[in-house]
């Protein structure tokens, strides 16, 4: 078994070498990874489908992510991707102190709800300290404090054909010419139900600053950094990814990364 984690992860840290030299060629060099059709590419695809049921037969469902002291947290999170979201939205409900925000379920729910920060700040809050890993080569150890996100759904009422969770951000994490394209990204319900997946507004014992994901960024503790999404605005519950964005489940995910995302 340990073999075979270990093996992932050095396999991980090989696509994550892959996805910087991508990174430095810049974001509009994009369309290099759109020959959809290429063998390469659906052999790839293959062995990422593979790997994910491998990992959830492993480790199966109930596996915490490591957690860490506080003498652990050796600096601040890093932010990284947007910052500083510019769409006028966000920037009316920053403006505002983010007292007009609304976290909205809804798809494949019994009823759609929305709650306001200071709602879910009243929930029943954890925290903790865990490792974030960016594809990018780098990782921080920060403390998340939050609500989990299962009881969440369960107020909405998820229906038994749902099978992902579409998370909605507010940020434009590239102009085309066709527009604004907007962060998402997207689970399984195992990992949205996971007792460690949280609905952040805390970071290091402050609110959630803006350039980290304010007012409510996600935490999927045993996944990598981008699916981590800041600027949540909404959660749909759906039976199937293609609808969104180019159809592979998430804006990184569109460009070529591992759809799972998990470590
Ligand atoms: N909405 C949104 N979420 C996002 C991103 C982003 O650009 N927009 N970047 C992702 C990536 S690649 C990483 S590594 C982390 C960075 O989170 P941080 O800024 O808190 O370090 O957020 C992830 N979630
Ligand atoms: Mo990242």
């Amino acid at each position: 078994m340990t073999r075979l984690i270990v093996n992932r992860r050095r396999f991980l840290s090989g696509s994550a070498a892959l996805g910087s030299g991508l990174m430095l060629s810049g974001c509009d060099q994009f369309d290099f990874l759109g020959q959809r059709g290429h063998p390469l590419r659906q052999a790839l695809e293959q062995a990422n489908v593979l790997t994910y049921r491998a990992q959830r037969t492993l480790i199966g469902d109930a596996v915490l992510a490591r957690e860490y002291a506080s003498s652990e947290i050796r600096q601040g999170m890093k932010p990284n991707g947007s910052t500083e979201p510019t769409t006028p939205e966000y920037l009316a409900l920053k403006a505002q102190n983010f007292a007009p925000y609304r976290l909205t379920i809804k798809g494949l729910v019994e009823r759609e709800v929305s709650f306001s920060l200071d709602e879910l700040r009243n929930m029943p809050a954890r925290s903790q300290i865990t490792r974030h890993d960016c594809v990018e080569g780098w990782s921080c150890i920060a403390k998340w404090t939050g609500t989990a996100l299962g009881p969440v759904l369960d107020m909405a009422g998820v229906k038994p054909e749902a099978r992902f969770c579409v998370y909605h951000c507010f940020d434009n994490i590239q102009r085309t010419l066709s527009g604004d394209i907007l962060y998402y990204t997207s689970s399984d319900l195992i990992d949205a139900y996971h007792p460690q997946t949280l609905l952040s507004y805390g970071l290091n014992d402050v609110a959630l600053p803006v350039s980290n994901g304010a007012p409510i960024r996600l935490r999927i503790e045993r996944a990598l950094g981008y699916k981590q999404p800041k600027y949540l605005h909404t959660i749909e519950l759906v039976d199937d990814l293609t609808p969104f964005g180019r159809g592979k489940g998430g804006y990184w995910e569109d460009n070529g990364y591992d759809w799972y995302g998990g470590i």
